[in-house]
């Protein structure tokens, strides 16, 4: 197995839920068992304390900035709906301006502590104007003239949105190597400005689909100049992952191959979201009769802002992703975690029910609720990761999780200790208006490498191999300037990572 630099920072192994309780009680907990005015001054002071800790651990981390990168059509739209609901959780207007809905003081001061990390994805101008530190781009201009004319077009500067006029006509070897070359030194000039506005840039998250040609051949062309220029940084994936049923193209398992064997060494983390898994839950638990890349889009936000959550609100028990990121990842090749997300509720459903911490916990472990179709019972778990929001406190956390750990069907691998890490962040999930989901108190998002995952590859490599053992195809890509030897070298790429996860499965 290739051993590649780890994770983004330093990090400790899974912290035992029993140091939760150690910790300062989460504000929004803390808030509603006071009541009278004498009891909310002292809320004020506590809360004040907070800030305080608060304002000296951002003074020690100074600003970390990350940067989205949108590309092709899958992450131009998957953008699209994620920055809408940031927005919404920040308070900021389409055009920009945070909107001022602070009541009273006390409102005004927690309206600002949980908002003190949001330059991490917004750049505030002198205006007061917050714009996403975002670049949006595609090889075709459709997509992106729906954002130049959309709702929230002037809360983008149009150099983050950049288009050119073919597309890539879901052919690997165009994103890469014919359309591709021609308009990475733009987009490179278009991140740098992007990565000047910051003080400590983190890292980069990347959004595309693995199917399409500018999503899986641009973007690896992309990634190598980013490991080039920006070496130490990390790059983190949000990938779709191709669904027969939905997907466009039937090369979309060679385009997903070709794209998996170039980054691979490029990218520190990849989350994948199967289109399939999401339909299913957009279609069975949101009773959305026929799912639409909006409504699909929409819960991959909502997923995204879950995991993005620590790096943009503060919290007393919030655990930096980065932190999350070092326990996910044992080897650098196994990076591939699967997110699970509860509750999944429709808003005329959730009337009847009570999602407890205990209910939304053991929901995670469901395979109707994991945003990619594999079978947790049939692997094993090297690490999990449980990121809370919303009303939650480390007793219900703990109770929840000793019940899981008891469960035959969550198994570790034997080199691991069973750790659960977890996070609390107090900002309850916000709804997007016209949105499928109703609004909850309290949402968990997992994040479990396990090696069941690696029955996602063997069904895209089954795929790939049936294609091309006829050869079917290839000469598109050929005429693009590609090699066919690549097909192979990704191929046995692709076959050595299955074997990767058969091997830290194994029982000493
Ligand atoms: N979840 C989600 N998947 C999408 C969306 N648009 C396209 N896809 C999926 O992405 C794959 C096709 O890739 P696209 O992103 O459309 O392609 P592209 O990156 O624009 O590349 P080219 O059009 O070939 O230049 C298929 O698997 C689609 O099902 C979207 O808005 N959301
Ligand atoms: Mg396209």
């Amino acid at each position: 197995m290739a051993w590649k630099r780890g994770g983004w920072a330093a990090g400790r192994w899974a912290g035992c839920p029993g140091d939760l309780e150690e910790r300062a009680p989460c504000p929004a907990t803390f808030e509603k068992e006071k009541s009278s005015c004498q009891e909310k001054a002292t809320a004020a002071i506590n809360i004040g304390g907070l800030k305080m800790a608060a304002a000296q651990s951002s003074a020690n981390q100074g600003v970390r900035e990350c940067l989205s990168i949108h590309i092709g059509q899958a992450g131009v739209q998957i953008g699209d709906a994620l920055w809408e609901l940031y927005c919404l959780e920040h308070g900021i207007q389409p055009d920009g301006i945070i909107l001022n809905t602070k009541m009273d003081q006390l409102d005004n001061f927690q309206v600002e502590r949980m908002n003190a990390s949001c330059d991490n994805f917004f750049c505030e101008t002198s205006a007061g104007k917050h714009v996403p530190r975002a670049l949006f781009m595609d090889l075709e201009p459709t997509i992106i003239d729906g954002i130049r004319t959309g709702k929230y077009r002037s809360l983008f500067r149009p150099d983050q949105l950049l288009s050119g006029k073919e597309d890539a006509a879901n052919n690997y070897a165009r994103g890469h190597c014919s359309l591709g070359p021609e308009i990475i030194d733009v987009v490179l000039e278009r991140i740098r400005k992007l990565a000047k506005q910051c003080s400590g840039l983190q890292g980069f998250l990347i959004f595309r689909s693995l199917g399409g040609g500018t999503g899986s051949g641009f973007t690896s062309l992309l990634m190598e100049r980013l490991s080039i220029e920006y070496n130490r940084k990390t790059k983190l994936e949000f990938s779709v992952y191709p669904a027969p049923r939905i997907s466009t193209a039937v090369v979309e398992p060679y385009n997903s191959i070709l794209t998996t064997h170039s980054t691979i060494e490029h990218s520190d983390c990849a989350f994948m979201v199967d289109n399939e898994a999401i339909y299913d839950i957009c279609h069975r638990k949101l009773g959305v009769e026929c799912p639409s890349y909006a409504n699909i889009n929409r819960l991959i936000g909502q997923v995204v802002s879950s995991i993005t959550a620590s790096l943009r609100f503060k919290g007393s028990l919030n655990v930096d992703l980065i932190e999350f990121q070092t326990n996910l990842v044992p080897y650098p090749r196994i990076h591939f975690p699967i997110a699970t997300y509860a509750p999944i509720i429709s808003a005329d459903k959730a009337y009847h029910e009570h999602f407890s911490v205990p209910d939304i916990t053991a929901a995670c472990f469901e395979f109707s609720n994991q945003l990619v179709k594999c079978d947790p019972r049939l692997g094993k778990y090297m690490a999990c990761c449980l990121l809370y929001r919303g009303d939650v406190v480390p007793k219900d956390v703990n109770a929840a999780i000793a019940t899981m750990k008891s469960r035959k069907s969550v198994q570790f691998v034997d080199w691991c200790p069973t750790g659960f890490k977890v996070g609390i962040n107090d900002q309850p999930p916000t709804m997007v208006p016209g949105g499928d989901l109703a609004k909850v108190q309290r949402a968990v998002c997992m994040l479990s490498n396990t090696t069941a995952i690696a029955e996602a590859w063997a069904r895209l490599d089954h795929k790939f191999d049936l294609m091309y053992a006829k050869r079917a195809f290839v000469h598109w890509y050929i005429k693009e300037g590609m090699d066919e030897g690549e097909f192979r070298e990704a191929r046995e790429d692709l076959a050595a990572l299955e074997r990767d996860y058969e091997e830290v499965g194994q029982s000493f």
